[in-house]
């Protein structure tokens, strides 16, 4: 009764004098009425983007209902401004920003978005079509720039000066003057984006070190660097897939260390000026060239007059047209590092690549996340290019977890059926036991069994290898089965052990 009581005086006191807290400032051009409406509602909705953001307050969001609004826009301090609504939504989640296109239109007129300085993560512009105005310039600001397509944008598409602006999962086409400029010590994010079909550099970085970071960049041209552009700068470029541009992937010069590790670089073509496709070109700089693949190029590596001393570990060359002495020292994979279907753009590494479990897990900059958002290592040891391949995961036992393994004896493996796998689905000749095959018994026949062991109505599968072959070391504590399903995919399982050599 005494809760019942208060929360009654809670309520009434919001009714009676609602108290600042962030709110919904709302904007639909398309709104019925040429009443000015206040903002307050989906049905009170304002016509005008800017209308809504001066009607804003720091921490307020403002929500934009699909349709064209020919203006152009300054953003506020702490003010998150958001398209692709439908017009009738309760919750942000709710938004479909690619079916509910939302276009800021500049027509030509100039800046297209204004971002104050001194602008943090919480100012923001997110699902917008933005076309036919200039770049977005972040001086000393540092907004987040998400889920927008950036279409044909005047000069480069983005400009940050001694700002760190976030710039994840936006499409960036037409640019004519390079997609994004990293000037004055910009430590920028960038990551997710699709950057394709423009002119100039995807990413120029002069004396700045932004996060270069599981972006595509897709059939762009430029005079030298189609990909990303380092003077006197040290980015890390990790996991993104360059394929299909003119000129160089990485362009180092000035001194410039980056870290270019799990990339996958492929199709990099001369450019109409003549200049060749190259993986990384290097000018007077040392980068760190790690578990990148570097396929069907001009050349992968050039190194340009003197002064380069980059190191470079366990990557893949395949390929590429002119040979530096290959297969060049840190080039460890000089075979097709067979991509799923390159024609139709899908670099992921086909099951049997030879890039999988080659790279260096201990690159600096590896990533965490490979370019589908899957964690980076798999397997134990990580994956040369931006894919990552995850086998199906398998539950197993194994009986008796106690191994001798100087022992002639069987050692039985439980592979249960999930919902993920039938495990009797799978081919017991191609299944390993740390490296060991399913045991034969005296007839020829394999160790292999089908039963319910654990009851719950699907089959499983119940296997036996010899001790003796298994391939671990007396101080090892987990084991793991391999395979492929029926697909071919691979599948793996691993369980805890303990092992002796008695
Ligand atoms: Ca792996
Ligand atoms: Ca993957
Ligand atoms: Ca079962």
């Amino acid at each position: 009764m005494k809760t019942f009581a208060v929360i009654v005086l809670i309520s009434s006191i919001l009714i009676v004098s609602p108290v600042a807290s962030s709110s919904v400032v709302y904007v639909n051009v398309n709104r019925p009425g040429s009443f000015p409406g206040n903002g307050s509602s989906w049905g009170l909705a304002y016509h005008g983007i800017q209308q809504g953001i001066n009607k804003a307050a720091a921490g307020d969001d403002v929500w934009v209902a699909r349709g064209t609004y020919a203006e152009r826009i300054t953003l506020k301090l702490g003010v998150a401004l958001y398209g692709g609504f439908a017009g009738n939504e309760s919750d942000r989640d709710l938004r479909d920003w690619k079916a509910n296109e939302t276009v800021l239109d500049a027509q030509n007129n100039g800046y297209i978005v204004t971002v104050p300085t001194g602008a943090a993560a919480d100012t923001r512009i997110d699902g917008f079509t933005l076309q036919n105005g200039w770049t977005i310039q972040c001086w000393y600001s540092s907004p987040t720039i998400s889920h927008n397509v950036l279409k044909a944008i005047v000069f480069s598409a983005i400009v940050c000066y001694s700002s760190s602006p976030t710039i994840s999962d936006n499409v960036f086409t037409g640019s004519t003057g390079g997609v994004i400029s990293c000037q004055d010590s910009s430590a920028a994010v960038i990551t997710g984006n699709l950057i394709t079909s423009n002119k100039g550099s995807a990413v120029g970085c002069i004396d700045s070190s932004p996060l270069i970071s599981n972006n595509r960049i897709i059939g762009n041209t430029a005079n030298v660097a189609s990909g990303i552009w380092c003077a006197r700068s040290s980015p890390t470029i990790s996991g993104n897939v360059f394929a299909r541009n003119r000129g160089a992937a990485v362009l180092c010069e000035q001194g410039s260390s980056p870290a270019i590790v799990c990339n996958t670089i492929t199709t990099h073509r001369m450019t109409e000026y003549a200049f060749p496709g190259v993986g990384v070109l290097m000018n007077n700089s040392s980068p760190t060239i790690c578990n990148n693949i570097i396929a069907f190029c001009d050349f992968a590596l050039l190194y340009a007059e003197t002064g380069s001393a980059p190191v470079i570990r366990s990557n893949c060359d395949y390929g590429n047209r002119d040979a530096q002495p290959y297969p060049a020292p840190g080039f460890d994979v000089s075979a097709d590092p067979q991509f799923v279907d390159p024609a139709n753009d899908d670099y992921h590494l086909a099951p049997g690549s030879p890039c999988i479990n080659k790279g260096w897990n201990d690159a600096p900059g590896l990533p965490a996340l490979d370019m589908d958002g899957e964690g980076r290592i798999a397997s134990g040891l990580v994956d040369i290019g931006a894919d990552e391949l995850w086998p199906t995961m398998v539950e197993i036992e194994v009986i008796p977890s106690k191994i001798n393994l100087r022992s002639n004896g069987l050692v039985g493996v439980i592979v249960y059926s999930t919902e993920s796998i039938d495990a009797t689905s799978l081919d017991p000749t191609a299944l390993r036991l740390a490296g060991a095959a399913v045991a034969a018994r005296g007839n020829g026949s394999l160790h292999c069994d089908t039963t319910d062991v654990d009851a719950d109505g699907d089959l499983d599968l119940v296997l036996k290898f010899r001790a003796n072959e298994l391939a671990l070391d007396g101080n090892a504590t987990s084991i793991t089965l391999t395979g492929v399903d029926p697909t071919g995919w691979p599948i793996e399982g691993t369980c805890n052990v303990v092992t002796a050599r008695g």
